[in-house]
């Protein structure tokens, strides 16, 4: 009755959940559904348009939640990779996920699948580097990322125009200084509405990354509360989630723009903050013109689950 609808063998979706710097992964490590082996981006693309109801099980209300981040596992497909994944959130598949990394990097190590040194994750968008430094701490080496238009202006309704860079971290990002909304969680409607906007008026616009893609994360940027750190931020995801987190691809992307500015050295760590005040380190190293993200954060799991999936339950599939 509670079988697996996805598996032929029923083996049990299980769950360990993590959290990274408050922003929840989600991590799938058997009973997912058969992507049918490929890259991870054909992988990806056959979990998009073949098992959303698996996401929508998996990440949806009434077991989650919109902030919600699934990662699943599968079979890795570069040698000596430990595992591939796929992040995926309330409204499809992600491409990267780098809070996503430094928590199926601590699970891996809670399940005892790795231990302290450098490991290798297929993605979507590519291998992913992670070393696992403790039981808690991860530095992901990140694809290479870039900034591909700087101040580019875009006019929103109701707003006037808003000028940012475009850039990739893994995911395309706007990047936006913010002077006028406190980056504050007292102000998180506010942050809301106004950066969703923009990134309606980005999709009308057809303003788009260099390979067309849809710029579907809008990462706002100002002084940090904490003066140990480098920069506070608000980042819209793409189902109008705000990331917990300081956001790894985002971190990434600023660090690309820091970087192509001449605001930041190799030496140099950069302390990004999140809306609700937690941190992640960045650095880099220089790949011709392209920057490789070294960012470092902490996760815990917090829980560990198998899902059930009665027949009679209108919502084994989650709210969608
Ligand atoms: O950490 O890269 C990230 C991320 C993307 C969406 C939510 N978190």
């Amino acid at each position: 009755m509670s079988r697996n609808p996805f598996r032929e063998d029923g083996e049990p979706v299980r769950i360990i959940e993590t959290h990274t710097g408050g922003e929840p992964t989600r991590v799938v490590i058997s009973g997912g559904p058969d992507l049918g082996g490929g890259s991870l981006a054909e992988q990806r693309r056959v979990f998009r348009d073949k098992f959303d109801r698996f996401r929508s099980a998996v990440v949806n209300e009434p077991r989650g939640s919109d902030v919600m981040v699934g990662a699943l596992l599968t079979e890795p497909v570069t040698p000596g990779a430990v595992a591939g994944v796929i992040y995926f959130n309330n409204v499809g598949p992600l491409q990267m996920c780098g809070h996503g990394t430094i928590g199926v990097g601590v699970a891996l190590a809670h399940l005892g699948r790795v231990s302290a040194g450098k490991h290798l994750l297929d993605t979507s968008v590519g291998p992913v580097g992670f070393e696992l430094h403790d039981l808690h701490t991860v530095t992901i080496e990140n694809v290479p990322s870039y900034r591909f238009r700087r101040d580019v202006t875009v006019e929103v309704v109701g707003i006037g125009p808003v000028t940012g860079d475009i850039a990739w971290g893994g995911n395309w990002f706007f990047l936006v200084r913010e002077d006028q909304r406190p980056l504050a969680l007292s102000h998180l409607e506010e942050l809301t509405d106004f950066t969703w906007k923009i990134r309606q008026a980005l999709t009308a616009q057809n303003i788009t990354g260099d390979d067309g893609g849809e710029i579907d994360h809008i990462e706002l940027y100002g002084p940090p509360a904490n003066p140990e750190n480098s920069s506070r931020t608000f980042v819209l995801c793409p189902g109008k989630a705000y990331d917990r987190s300081p956001c790894g691809t985002g971190t990434s992307a600023r660090l690309a723009c820091l970087v192509a500015d001449g605001k930041l050295r190799p030496e140099d760590v950069y302390r990004q903050e999140s809306v609700i005040g937690t941190v992640f380190e960045g650095r880099y190293r220089q790949d011709g013109d392209r920057v490789i993200p070294l960012v470092t954060g902490t996760a815990y799991v917090n829980g560990e689950t198998t899902f059930l999936f009665e027949e009679r339950d209108p919502f084994r599939y989650g709210i969608r």
